[in-house]
């Protein structure tokens, strides 16, 4: 029946877990994944740094008018960690992926943690974006935007530069994963041509 207490309260779950969205944020050890995700939860920064070895956070977000609720896996990018990648890699459905612009390394790191996303998703869609933070420190920057761009196109991944101390586009990085995330669901459907096959519409297949 139609209009009771009890399917309202199922219609409303049921829409709140279909406009879930889970992310995991991923990439070296204090490229600011943390300061990033408590940036975004908490509205402030956290300048000591305090390596994580994992923490969840949940907040409801409305992108496009629609509300999402978005659960985000802030993970720890300290070596010694790496084995914990592959379950991450397992539950994800998108990846948020994090460098710092003023360290070389951590900007060649995020392509080994993508071919290990590519090696655990089999033919899962994956939602990436690729996220240059800590702009503020412009003087010391060392990876460009021109690199970071051409990456992100290589990959087929959204491109955010953001900073969490001065809460540049941290809101926008968020918007960014469910737009693609929403895509990826939505998407696909209407083309099912072998060439379409292996691309759903917003997010890559690998
Ligand atoms: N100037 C500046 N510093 C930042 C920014 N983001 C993070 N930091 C600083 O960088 C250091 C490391 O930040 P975290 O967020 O803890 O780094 P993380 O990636 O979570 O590191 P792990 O948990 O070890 O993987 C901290 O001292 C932060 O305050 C930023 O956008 N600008
Ligand atoms: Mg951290």
């Amino acid at each position: 029946m139609v209009g009771n207490g009890r399917s309202i309260l199922d219609r409303a779950l049921s829409l709140l877990l279909a406009a879930a969205a889970q992310q995991t944020v991923l990439g070296s050890g204090s490229v600011g994944k943390s300061a990033l995700t408590v940036r975004f939860i908490k509205g402030k920064f956290v300048a000591r740094y305090d390596p994580t070895i994992e923490d969840s956070y949940s907040k409801p977000l409305v992108v496009d008018d629609e509300a999402c609720m978005l659960d985000i896996l802030d993970t720890a990018g300290q070596e010694g960690y790496s084995s914990m990648l592959d379950a991450y890699m397992k539950s994800g459905e998108g990846f948020i992926l994090v460098y710092d612009v003023t360290n070389q390394a951590s900007f060649e790191h995020v392509d080994e943690i993508r071919q290990r996303i590519e090696r655990s998703l089999e033919d899962r869609a994956v939602c990436i974006t690729l996220v240059a933070n800590k702009i503020d420190l412009e003087a010391d920057r060392v990876v460009t935007s021109e690199d970071g761009e051409a990456k992100a196109k290589l990959w087929d991944a959204d491109y955010v530069e953001s900073s969490a101390k001065t809460d540049t586009n941290v809101t926008l990085i968020f918007e960014t994963i469910v737009r693609r995330i929403r895509s990826s669901r939505g998407g696909g459907g209407d083309d099912d041509t072998p060439s379409s096959s292996s691309k759903k519409k917003g997010c890559t297949l690998l």
